[in-house]
């Protein structure tokens, strides 16, 4: 069967599942929240990575069944954990794009009956390259419904720091390629640095993805970085083994 194929039945195979990675404050290294991230478990083809099925769903227009599930499946899970811990999950451009989007979040809110505040949605640098005022009012929509918005990979596509004052973004994802030369390079550290002086100047939040070491950990939290994502803290996994939650969860 082609690839296509077998994503089409993915879901209804019971082969999909949402995994959580931990985000981290740096000074208490507290557990703030939490990022869903899909992953596909096939019989055959084994564990399939997101960025080969992610844009696959996109061209066929399965994104949209898929990241409804996610979204619904990451507000259920965590409608269940302790009242201030966060949930992001990550919405590709296709669904921002979507008339339905709004409706959509406002039903899985509703259904599961979690605090829209701590939902946060991660959109990518591409969603800016839109048209702006249907990005923005989208943005602004969101936002009105008490959602968080972060913008991911910050750093990697075409957006300027302009438009982290056009848009109500809360929080900034440094993005990985940045971290894993912070300890090496000048030219790294230097962007992170300035990102989180921008982050901070602006009011946002700002987090550092893809921390692996020790000496990135300190090298992030030199700079100012408030919280921080990667292996080093905690690798993604399913609801019902995540540590900090277990007693609670079960
Ligand atoms: O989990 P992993 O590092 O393999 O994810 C690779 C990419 O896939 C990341 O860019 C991540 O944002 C994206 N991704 C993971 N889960 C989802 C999801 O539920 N929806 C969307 N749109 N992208 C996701
Ligand atoms: O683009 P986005 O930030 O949504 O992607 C998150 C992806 O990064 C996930 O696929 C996750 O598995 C991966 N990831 C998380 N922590 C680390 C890390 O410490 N190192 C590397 N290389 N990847 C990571
Ligand atoms: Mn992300
Ligand atoms: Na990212």
């Amino acid at each position: 069967k082609s690839f296509e194929a077998d994503l089409k039945q993915a879901l209804r195979n019971g082969e999909l599942e949402v995994f959580y990675q931990p985000q981290v404050n740096t000074i208490t290294r507290e557990i703030c929240g939490y990022e869903a991230l899909l992953r596909w478990f096939h019989p055959v083809r084994g564990q399939v990575p997101p960025l080969e099925f992610i844009p696959v769903a996109e061209n066929i227009g399965l994104i949209h069944e898929l990241g409804e599930w996610v979204l619904r499946t990451a507000c259920l899970e965590a409608a269940r954990w302790p009242r201030s811990l966060k949930v992001a999950v990550n919405l590709s451009p296709v669904q921002f794009r979507s008339r339905n989007l709004i409706q959509s979040v406002v039903t899985i809110l509703t259904q599961s009956g979690l605090d829209p505040n701590r939902l946060e949605l991660e959109i990518t640098e591409s969603v800016l390259l839109d048209k702006n005022e249907q990005t923005l009012d989208t943005l602004t929509q969101l936002k009105a419904i008490g959602i968080q918005i972060a913008m991911d990979d910050f750093g990697t596509g075409y957006s300027s720091l302009g438009s982290l004052r056009s848009f109500p973004f809360d929080k900034i994802k440094i993005d990985r390629s940045f971290i894993r030369d912070v300890t090496t390079r000048a030219d790294a550290f230097a962007i992170v640095e300035l990102v989180t002086g921008v982050g901070r100047s602006l009011g946002m939040t700002t987090i550092a993805e893809g921390i692996e070491t020790e000496e990135q950990f300190a090298c992030v939290k030199q700079v100012g970085c408030e919280q921080v994502q990667g292996y080093l803290l905690g690798m993604p996994a399913p609801a019902s083994r995540l540590e900090h939650l277990r007693q609670v969860v079960n």
